[in-house]
């Protein structure tokens, strides 16, 4: 008989004190069971060849020069979605103004000039609110944040409790835990960052969260409805694209695209906009309130999404959306690393997969 995961078991008995952690924690269940629905999935290729009405993008000269650190998104009509996910149907045309977006993930160097500028701390760095755990003991609510702990042998993919462990001191300067750091990982992307945090980051850089179509619009390059974001090959030329998971998940990680977790932002090729890491690495932050069934009635052009949210799996827990994938994506497991895959999460929620990045709207705007 197999021993029970230690972490595991501190998972399992802080989920039933916290009612925060438990929401995120079944999240991640949320994308077990839709990534098996896309891996079954496979005409969709075949569908789209013969789909009517084109993209339409819009020129591609920008109409200033770029801010810092940003890159032209032309925007124009795309076809959104990923008729092979559930929540991500139909795939739809949609209208999108041009933007900058940030060419990279914000890295642990970034966010900390923005702590160090205005003092600001992470959700995760707070101490829990008593109010909101009216019944767990004062000394036993510390700030920390949830943690990638891989078993050490393969486990059932329906309980991500086995792989996930809630760490007191686990923030963005201490990905791992209180002993561990960021002193080597400046050029890493930020994790452990809740919404509240990167819609906090956004305000005081002069900029907002993209909105989940403006993300796929540029996660997808210039390119229509291909399976990834640099067209329908995983392995492009034979080598690996982003940075995602190789080996049998989540006990044996072969890292053969050169990465066991986080990569410093920008290791792999960019996208046909010059943006870098829009699938794998670290799921990145959107505006919208999620919905599963939106799609089916979103307005056709710049949507904002829903004006509130509704996970079926958490149905009392607001959600936003989250896009992109991270390292802990596969083909096996979680392949929303796809550009029209959707992944949400509770806005005060925070793990070490979980970054962000920023756009602004030409001309002042935001
Ligand atoms: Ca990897």
């Amino acid at each position: 008989m197999k021993k029970r995961d230690p972490a595991a078991s501190t998972a399992r008995s802080q989920r039933r004190q916290r009612p925060r952690w438990v929401t995120w924690a079944l999240s991640i269940a949320g994308v077990t069971v839709a990534a098996g629905v896309f891996v079954l999935g496979s005409s969709r290729t075949n569908e789209s060849s013969v789909r009517p009405h084109p993209p339409k993008l819009n020129p591609s000269t920008p109409p200033e020069p770029a801010p810092e650190g940003m890159a032209w998104v032309p925007g124009g009509w795309f076809w959104m979605g990923d008729n092979d996910l559930p929540d991500a149907r139909p795939e739809h045309l949609v209208y999108v103004d041009g933007f900058w977006m940030d060419r990279f993930e914000v890295t642990n160097a970034q966010f900390a000039r923005f702590a160090e500028a205005t003092g600001y701390r992470t959700i995760a760095e707070r101490p829990p609110d008593p109010r909101e755990f009216p019944d767990v003991p004062l000394e036993e609510l510390k700030p920390g944040s949830i943690v990638f702990q891989p078993p050490e042998q393969a486990v059932p993919l329906d309980n991500p409790l086995a792989w996930w462990t809630y760490l007191p001191g686990a923030n963005w300067r201490h990905p791992e835990g209180p002993d561990s750091s960021i002193e080597d990982r400046q050029t890493h992307p930020a994790v452990h960052i809740a919404w509240h945090d990167a819609v906090a980051y956004c305000q005081w850089a002069g900029k907002r969260l993209p909105t989940e179509a403006e993300w796929e619009l540029a996660a997808r390059g210039g390119l229509d409805r291909q399976r990834y974001c640099w067209g329908n090959e995983l392995r492009d030329g034979g080598k690996w694209r982003s940075n995602i998971w190789q080996g049998n998940f989540p006990n044996q990680n072969t890292a053969s695209d050169g990465f066991r977790a986080t990569a410093p932002v920008g290791s792999f090729p960019a996208g046909g906009y010059g943006l870098y890491d829009m699938s794998g690495n670290v799921w990145e932050w959107c505006s919208d309130w999620y919905r599963p069934e939106y799609y089916e009635h979103s307005p056709p052009k710049n949507p904002q999404g829903p004006d509130s949210s509704f996970d079926p799996q958490e149905p009392n827990q607001p959600k936003r959306v989250q896009r992109g994938g991270s390292f802990m994506c596969s083909d096996q497991y979680c392949t929303r690393y796809v550009p029209g895959a959707r992944g949400r999460g509770e806005p005060s929620s925070a793990a070490s997969h979980i970054g962000f990045r920023g756009v602004r709207s030409p001309k002042g705007g935001l």
